[in-house]
């Protein structure tokens, strides 16, 4: 069922490096055009990291993977095209629809490609007030499940972070932080959470790969690479933002899928681009993190 271009394909057949790239980031995370832009140019970085990139997509109701660039283009450009998260997979494919895959499904889909590293920006998680409105993302389900390392800058404060470690531990995901003793908040480099664990190599997290599917022990890692300090913003400026936007949500009556895709949104309007500009400086940096992971992984 899976479209794979000949690139990839042949990539994977030779145990060449190769890093999947979400599409959710594109069509419901970033303006036009930044999101092409940054689509585009995150392939770019993975390719010069040594690695064929893989970004992935349901087009034409057809699960694919590795884009064209007028797939980016639909994908950034085009209003028909749904969020897919897990849940919504057999809908859009059923259906011959266009969908931006989430880090679940996109974490799914690569796995049922070979692909075994995954770069975003953030993940989805607890959200804050889930303890009444039950809104976790599919992600951390999927984390427990599916054998994929993810290359993230930690969560955004739009979700509960203290809660969203903690359900990670409950599902057995090991959350590493890359370089750092802190769990990184996306804009900022603190959250004020410790790193569960911490790496300061592609090589190591690599081995801890290699040793957690090799224990048997199925399913994902969050590695959590910090924004370069240059391009962040600090905590509690952009807590300030947040707690706006949260508010202007609740407000609107928000919720269920349309919550991420609104925050994001909301946060850049209210930033006037800034948050953008730092949302697309971390994206970069986790493009080169993520080659460095996927050739040491293809090394092993
Ligand atoms: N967090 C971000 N940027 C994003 C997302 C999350 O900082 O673009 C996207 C990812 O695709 C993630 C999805 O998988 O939102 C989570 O959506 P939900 O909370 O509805 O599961
Ligand atoms: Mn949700």
């Amino acid at each position: 069922m899976l479209t794979i271009t000949d690139e990839v394909r042949d990539a994977l057949a030779s145990g060449q490096p190769v890093v999947a790239l979400e599409s959710t980031i594109i069509s419901h995370g970033m303006p036009y055009p930044q999101n092409v832009e940054m689509a585009r140019t995150v392939e770019g970085i993975v390719r010069e990291g040594g690695a064929v990139p893989a970004t992935i997509a349901v087009l034409h109701g057809r699960p694919t993977i590795g884009l064209s660039a007028d797939d980016l283009e639909l994908l950034a450009s085009d209003d028909s095209v749904i969020k897919v998260s897990i849940r919504d997979l057999p809908y859009v494919v059923s259906r011959g629809l266009h969908g931006a895959t989430t880090v679940a499904s996109t974490m799914r889909l690569a796995a049922l490609a070979g692909i075994r590293v995954f770069v975003t920006g953030g993940l989805g998680g607890v959200h804050r007030g889930a303890e009444t409105s039950y809104d976790v993302s599919a992600d951390l389900t999927e984390l427990s499940t599916t054998s994929v390392a993810v290359v993230c800058a930690g969560v955004k404060s739009i979700l509960d972070i203290g809660l969203t470690l903690e359900k990670l531990e409950t599902l057995g995901v090991p959350v590493l932080g890359y370089g750092t003793d802190e769990f990184p908040s996306f804009f900022s480099r603190s959250s004020g959470f410790a790193a569960p664990m911490r790496v300061d190599s592609p090589a190591e997290v690599a081995s801890l790969m290699r040793a957690k599917w090799d224990l048997g022990l199925d399913g994902g890692v969050v590695v959590a690479n910090p924004i370069p300090a240059a391009a962040e913003i600090p905590a509690d400026e952009i807590g300030t933002i947040i707690d706006q936007a949260l508010a202007d949500m609740d407000r609107l009556g928000i919720r269920g899928k349309d919550a991420t895709p609104y925050l994001l949104g909301r946060i850049v309007e209210i930033t006037d681009g800034a948050s953008l500009k730092a949302n697309i400086a971390l994206v970069e940096h986790n493009a080169r993190l993520g080659a460095a992971i996927a050739r040491e992984h293809a090394a092993r």
